[in-house]
């Protein structure tokens, strides 16, 4: 099939926010004079702080990437037996469990929200229950408040998964600052970004002196080391990323707001797709732009839809396709069984994640619907 000029470059689901090269050298020659590479250093600090601002978290502590963040807060809290979360996220979140030999229990999403479902959470909670692991899928905030209640009627830790959900606000107040931990992930992909990143935000003093030894070997100073922790710290060439792309993420935070506001335009009354809306969201994190695909109303799969735009050099992605509990490592856990989570079976096969970056031009972001909607007709058609 030709592929349309538009998208000679092909074009991905994301493309990561890059500071000026000039000011980026500016920051390498500091880092360079000061001879501090890493391990808490002049960026390192002055990022923690600006973040802790701007996510508007009581305590915030920075680490080398979402996942050892989250290894970091499992550990914490001292989490053990099983913890309950969803399928519908990255393999990170239920391999961070399996890592902490904690068994991951699958517990399905709600329709509308695709997060966690609470109507569905406290029939699976068992006396080696400890915790409840919710994900801000796609930067849309889980029922943080049906959560609480659950798990301060059973004793549990509420951690959430907050990888897609920087700046993300649930009645005005900041996403971090419920449960007992929240995690953020900094990957290249993600809209705020340090290369590779990520954070942990909590309200409880306590922990703040655990969570940095366990970042640090569980080193307590030069001659104790109480624990065994590991190495999750974020460097200074990767803290200076972060403090040029903090800079620059508001303008791209308005330019995604266009975009999605584009795409909602061409796609808003085609029957068969749903445009998944962060509902919940008083301020939205604008990190995906998501669509569901219904097939018998549309004409076309996702799976079509995925494979037509591919063909025209446009890379989609099926996130969270396949769902965590379908994984060889999970499928055999009685929680992972499909017929007990219906809703996440079947949105798994009707997500697709379309580009969504502040650099995508509007004529680009036209051309994308129009080939989704010419999919419909002429699968349809056959
Ligand atoms: N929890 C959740 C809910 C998560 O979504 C994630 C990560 C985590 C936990 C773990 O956080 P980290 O430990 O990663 O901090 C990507 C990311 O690697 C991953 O961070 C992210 N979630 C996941 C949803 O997406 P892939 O395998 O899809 O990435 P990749 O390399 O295929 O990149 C996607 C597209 O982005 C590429 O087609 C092109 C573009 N791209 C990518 C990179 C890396 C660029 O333009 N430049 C780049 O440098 O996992």
């Amino acid at each position: 099939m030709l592929k349309s000029r538009a998208f000679s470059d092909g074009i991905y689901v994301t493309q990561p926010l890059l500071p000026d090269l000039a000011e980026f050298q500016d920051k390498l020659a500091e880092i360079w004079a000061s001879k501090r590479l890493t391990n808490m250093g002049d960026q390192h600090e002055l990022l923690e702080e600006q973040l802790k601002e701007r996510l508007s978290v009581p305590y915030l502590v920075l680490f080398n990437n979402g996942t050892s963040a989250l290894l970091a807060a499992l550990q914490a809290l001292d989490l053990t037996g099983e913890v309950i979360t969803t399928p519908f996220t990255f393999a990170a979140t239920p391999h961070a469990l399996a890592l902490r030999q904690i068994k991951p229990v699958f517990c399905d999403i709600d329709e509308q929200t695709l997060t966690l479902d609470p109507e569905q959470i406290e029939q699976l909670i068992t006396p080696r229950t400890t915790a409840i692991l919710g994900v801000h899928v796609y930067g849309t905030p889980c029922d943080v408040i049906r959560i609480q209640e659950i798990a301060d009627r059973h004793g549990l830790k509420v951690i959430y998964d907050g990888a897609h959900a920087f700046q993300s606000a649930i009645n005005g107040q900041a996403i971090g600052n419920f449960g007992d931990v929240t995690m953020f992930s900094f990957h290249a992909t993600k809209l705020f970004h340090t290369v590779e990143g990520g954070a942990l935000a909590f309200r409880d003093p306590a922990l703040l002196s655990r969570i940095k030894q366990l970042r640090n070997f569980g080193i307590v100073h030069e001659e104790l080391v109480a624990e065994v922790g590991f190495n999750g710290k974020l460097n200074e060439i990767q803290a200076a990323m972060g403090l040029l792309v903090l800079d620059k993420l508001d303008l791209e935070r308005e330019r995604r707001a266009y975009i999605r506001k584009l795409y909602e335009e061409f796609l808003k009354n085609v029957p068969g797709i749903t445009i998944v809306e962060n509902i919940g969201a008083s301020m939205l994190s604008q990190q995906y732009f998501v669509i569901r695909i219904h097939p018998d109303e549309f004409g076309a799969s996702r799976d079509d839809v995925y494979c037509v735009l591919k063909d025209h050099n446009v890379h989609a992605r099926k996130y969270f396709y396949p769902l965590c509990s379908n994984f060889p490592c999970y499928a055999h856990l009685p929680s992972a069984a499909p017929q007990r989570l219906p809703v996440a079976n079947k949105v798994a096969e009707q997500v697709l994640s379309l580009p969504f970056y502040g650099d995508l031009r509007v004529d680009q972001v036209s051309e994308i619907c129009e080939i989704i909607i010419r999919s419909g007709r002429d699968c349809g058609a056959t």
